[in-house]
């Protein structure tokens, strides 16, 4: 979701407009090889799924009434590293693109570069952290440059595959940065109530029926590009439920009140694989869209709105071309949909212990370490985001026997495991609301030296918020003693960064419920972090399956490898098939 744009940097929805062909707009509608329009849009995010679960989703989608599916362009996958970039497995834009193509629909194709989206960073690479003089998200030198370049390549390679719709392809829209190209362009722009002409301001949110004023000039169409089908999710937050009803009632009100184009965000959200979901958002996004998680189709939802949309195409001569008129539909008109809901059946347990490898991380001490600073480092910017895990330890030299000392450590970001002599002493973490925590031991210390040995934990970058490349994380202050007496801040400290990733037809989920917090990988593939111990406020863990993609299995000899920080039960965990009951 983008909440919030900067005035100097407003992303932008191009039309793409070639001598009156393509795509125009007028003060009612899209216009699409000349003929006005009501679109129904719904976000599917290409890296939230596998390329071999893309067809069955743009074909549910089209069957329940979407005309055009949108998605953002993700540039920290596309580039992990400068001037290197990827765009395969789930990676694949223009893979993506075709497959919307081949089976009829349209794309809007939003290419950021920022995207928040509940996305780690909000799309963007980390390197552009370490870029001389950088300035996220304004009229900075540097990063209009690296914007310009990502941006110029990606519309170039869409171009040379002929998606654009003024090359017969499918993207009617796109969106990108407004001052990187020149005026005399069509421009969309959502949460701007000023936006300039020819750019046509937008509606995000849940509301828009009730709450957007329109399009602020008589030529604009009225566009809702983000309607939010449920809210993403954190660790430690209950689902979000948004009745299919609910969305239904505001779609109709927006369409009433002329809107012509609604984009439903998300119509299938999908999962956050490996590291990519922002801090600490769950690796299940928008599991109560129109689409689950697995892909399944949601009821009522789906064939609630299927059946809207297809009410207002029967509908859309009169509304389109019609002036302000009423007519009635009769008494109780109804909409008959299935109810159905999910089931997750226990297929294979993890109960052989004899199956299970354990390996425990060696607690590096002070000595061991080779990256040495007189001062605590700021955790991103020392692991460069090649890992969630970052060790901070010094030594200390203790000159009585039988001292017990407070202990007290403040840390920005996330999570914190600390160590005394290689023993465990305590954790704290944060909160999605409240970063800062604070972690307090009485801590019995050995005379002579005594190794102390803290680990730093982030649970996704951050995707939002001012001064993104200035955002810090990790160990803030250190102190031992009652009054705070002794601060460890600017001390010699030696760092290690740790925990490289190792190498039917039902979907599949991987039941992990038994376990802690971690991450987990089957075949070296990523399933993303797990958090099952942070508990919500009804004393539920936010998310308890795991989205295990058929395609991440072979047939037979799969390997699952979980990194557990915290004491879990891995002989419990079991892989479950996701099916779906009729009511
Ligand atoms: C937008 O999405 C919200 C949340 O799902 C829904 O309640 C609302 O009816 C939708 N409105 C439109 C116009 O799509
Ligand atoms: C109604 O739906 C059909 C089939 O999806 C589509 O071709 C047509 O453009 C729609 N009509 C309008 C006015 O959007
Ligand atoms: C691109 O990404 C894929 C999938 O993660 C990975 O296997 C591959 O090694 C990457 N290719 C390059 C050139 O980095
Ligand atoms: C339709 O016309 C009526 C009567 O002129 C007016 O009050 C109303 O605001 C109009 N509605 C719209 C949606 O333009
Ligand atoms: C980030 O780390 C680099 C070294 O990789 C260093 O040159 C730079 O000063 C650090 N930036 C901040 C803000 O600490
Ligand atoms: C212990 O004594 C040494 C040497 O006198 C001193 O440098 C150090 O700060 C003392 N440690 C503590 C915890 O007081
Ligand atoms: C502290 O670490 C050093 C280096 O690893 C080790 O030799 C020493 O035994 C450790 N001391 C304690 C009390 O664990």
């Amino acid at each position: 979701m983008v909440w919030l744009l900067w005035w100097f940097a407003v992303l932008s929805t191009v039309i793409h407009a070639v001598r009156g062909e393509g795509v125009t707009y007028d003060g009612r509608s899209l216009i699409i090889n000349g003929q006005r329009k009501i679109l129904f849009s719904g976000s599917i995010h290409y890296p939230r799924s596998t390329p071999e679960m893309w067809p069955s989703l743009i074909s549910k989608a089209k069957e329940g009434g979407i005309d055009v599916i949108q998605t953002y362009v993700f540039w920290n996958i596309h580039e992990p590293h400068y001037g290197q970039y990827n765009f395969s497995g789930r990676r694949d834009l223009v893979g993506f693109i075709k497959q919307i193509q081949a089976q009829g629909l349209y794309a809007c194709v939003r290419i950021g570069p920022y995207i928040e989206s509940e996305w780690t960073y909000g799309g963007l690479p980390f390197w552009l952290h370490d870029i001389p003089g950088i300035v996220y998200r304004t009229e900075n030198k540097p990063f209009k440059f690296h914007m310009q370049r990502f941006t110029t390549d990606i519309v170039n390679m869409l171009k040379s595959e002929q998606l654009f719709a003024s090359q017969g392809g499918p993207i009617i829209l796109s969106q990108i940065w407004l001052w990187l190209f020149k005026p005399g362009v069509p421009w969309v722009m959502c949460k701007q109530h000023d936006a300039p002409d020819p750019v046509i301001n937008t509606c995000n949110g849940m509301y828009c029926g009730k709450t957007f004023a329109g399009p602020n000039s008589p030529n604009k169409p009225s566009i809702w590009t983000e309607n939010w089908t449920s809210l993403y999710q954190t660790f430690g937050e209950e689902p979000n439920m948004r009745s299919a009803e609910d969305i239904a009632f505001e779609v109709t009100l927006f369409i009433l009140k002329k809107g012509s184009y609604v984009n439903y965000y998300m119509y299938h959200g999908g999962t956050n694989f490996e590291r990519t979901a922002a801090a600490y958002v769950i690796t299940s996004y928008y599991d109560q869209a129109p689409l689950d998680e697995y892909g399944l189709i949601r009821q009522p939802k789906w064939g609630h709105l299927k059946e809207l949309h297809a009410a207002i195409n029967q509908s859309s001569e009169p509304l389109l071309s019609g002036e302000n008129i009423t007519f009635p539909l009769g008494p109780l008109q109804q909409i008959s949909t299935q109810y159905n809901t999910r089931s997750m059946k226990s297929s294979q347990k993890f109960d052989s212990l004899e199956n299970w490898e354990e390996y425990k991380e060696v607690i590096p001490n002070f000595d061991e370490t080779s990256l040495r600073a007189n001062t605590l480092l700021e955790h991103m910017n020392t692991t460069k985001d090649a890992s969630d895990y970052l060790w901070y330890t010094f030594s200390l030299q203790q000159n009585s026997s039988n001292a017990q000392s407070l202990f007290n450590v403040v840390s920005l970001g996330h999570v914190l495991h600390a160590f005394v002599n290689g023993e465990f002493v305590g954790s704290a973490h944060g909160r999605p609301e409240d970063r800062s925590f604070t972690l307090q031991n009485v801590l019995s210390l050995n005379e002579g030296t005594n190794n102390i040995s803290l680990l730093s934990v982030m649970v996704g970058l951050p995707d939002s918020g001012a001064h993104l490349e200035h955002q810090f994380a990790g160990l803030y202050k250190v102190t031992i003693g009652e009054h705070e007496d002794k601060d460890f801040n600017n001390y010699p400290w030696g760092y290690q960064t740790t925990f490289d990733a190792p190498a039917g037809n039902d979907p599949l989920a991987l039941n992990l419920g038994s376990m802690g917090k971690g991450e987990a990988w089957v075949n070296g593939q990523g399933l993303g972090r797990y958090w099952v111990s942070f508990l919500t406020s009804k004393g539920n863990p936010s998310q308890t399956w795991y989205n295990v993609p058929r395609s991440f299995l072979k047939p037979t000899g799969n390997l699952l490898v979980l990194l557990e920080e915290e004491t879990g039960y891995p002989p419990d965990i079991s892989i479950d098939t996701v099916s779906l009951i009729q009511l």
